[in-house]
């Protein structure tokens, strides 16, 4: 981990390190897992609990909970005027199944520890401040991801928020429901005067390079595709290796050639298959079917363009030959996005003030910020993980770089709001 520098001239407002830390650690709790990881699908039992627990939380520091009609969160603090629109800290509390305990949730319990800083010390803002938990940003349990935040910036209606269906067939507005976060407001409405959003890097950069604070202006690129593949089941001990319509091969033979076609145009792109259906998935019948899930992802709309023209020809060129069949559709594109310069250099003179070391980078992950940036003046504020290492129970962020993160946080919020 990153060593903080010696405190500088700090600010006289500091957030309590050891409050945030226990609030993390007390929320890990909600779909903990023995790994010491978080499983808290959005939507699930955990979701709610962790909801609870954070409407809880802010409601103590005085602030008032409002619940959207796709179950975003806003938790809001009044300012001394009331009529500027309210600067914003958002994040995500949900989780992917082998989600570690600092994903998304540092962002909006670090922004708890903003307002619990400023509760604490009477500090009175200019503008409202509200604290934002988006719903469903991983996409694992409803496809795709960033989808309630996507739906406030106008990326996606409604109805096809809650006509999403998870791999039970379990609709996304009856799962709202269920656990009680089908809030009244229409989504959307709300003004939002400015968002940050703090976020672990999810990659290595900021460890390697020994820097405490990453100085995030944009996010890049991204297209997920969906993929079918048809053969024939048939018997593997009867069956003749050339009479075969084998569709594990050709997946398999995919994942190759998506894989090459992100190492061409490396360093800056990333291809993955993560998901994968073999039907009937039995191990004495040929696979008669294949589902799959591609994410592409690049910092240059133009090279995402080419490589999306590279893949659809590989499917035909690798896929027939085989005698079999497929179906391909592209179910998710979220184009780069720059953020605020205003906003930015809030966070590089929030971290200097701080005393951190900051680096200029383009996130590789997917945010919230990436749709909200559409409606308002948004940036990010990213803190190392151990190894570079997200998406896994085994991420790991420290006591000090998650403190680091709120304190920069707090600064750049209070010197947007003197701005
Ligand atoms: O896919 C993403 O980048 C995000 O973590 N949901
Ligand atoms: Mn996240
Ligand atoms: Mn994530
Ligand atoms: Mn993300």
């Amino acid at each position: 981990t990153v060593t903080p520098p010696a405190k500088s001239d700090r600010t006289n407002l500091s957030i309590d390190p050891q409050r945030l830390w226990d609030s993390l650690m007390d929320t890990a709790r909600f779909g903990g897992t023995a790994k010491g990881g978080i499983c808290r699908l959005t939507l699930s039992d955990d979701d709610r609990r962790v909801r609870d627990w954070f409407k809880r939380a802010c409601e103590a520091i005085g602030c008032t909970v409002t619940v959207d009609d796709c179950g975003n969160m806003f938790a809001r603090r009044p300012g001394k005027r009331a009529d500027l629109p309210p600067i914003c800290m958002g994040s995500h509390l949900d989780t992917q199944p082998t989600g570690g305990k600092f994903d998304g949730v540092l962002g909006v319990l670090g922004a708890l520890e903003v307002m619990r800083t400023l509760h604490a010390t009477g500090y009175e803002t200019n503008a409202p401040l509200e604290i934002i938990n988006w719903t469903n940003e991983e996409g694992s349990r409803f496809a795709p991801a960033m989808l309630a935040s996507g739906v406030f910036a106008g990326a996606f209606t409604r109805e096809f928020a809650y006509s999403r269906r998870d791999r039970d067939c379990k609709e996304f507005q009856s799962e709202l429901a269920r656990i009680g976060y089908r809030g009244s407001e229409p989504v959307g409405q709300r003004k939002i005067g400015a968002m940050f959003e703090l976020h672990i890097e999810q990659g290595p950069i900021l460890e390697a390079e020994g820097k405490m604070i990453g100085v995030v202006t944009g996010v890049q690129g991204m297209r997920w595709y969906e993929v079918t593949v048809q053969g024939q089941a048939a018997h593997t001990g009867a069956t003749p290796m050339h009479l075969r319509k084998n569709a594990l091969l050709g997946a398999a033979r995919m994942v190759e050639q998506i894989d090459a076609i992100a190492m061409k145009h490396a360093p800056d792109a990333v291809g993955t298959v993560g998901l994968m259906e073999v039907r009937p998935n039995s191990r004495n019948v040929v696979p008669g079917e294949v589902f799959f899930c591609v994410d592409f992802r690049h910092p240059d709309e133009a090279v995402l363009e080419t490589m999306e023209q590279e893949f659809r020809a590989a499917l035909k060129a690798t896929i027939e030959p085989l005698g079999l069949s497929y179906d391909e559709k592209r179910i998710w594109d979220s184009p780069a996005v720059r953020f605020d310069a205003e906003m930015i250099d809030c966070v590089r003179g929030g971290a200097e003030k701080a005393g951190y070391a900051t680096r200029d980078m383009v996130s590789g992950a997917g945010h919230d910020a990436a749709y909200i940036a559409r409606v308002a003046p948004t940036t990010m504020i990213f803190v190392p993980c151990a190894g570079g290492v997200s998406h896994n129970e085994s991420e790991s962020t420290s006591f000090e770089e998650c403190g680091a993160g709120a304190q920069v946080l707090l600064e750049a919020v209070l010197a947007y709001d003197q701005r």
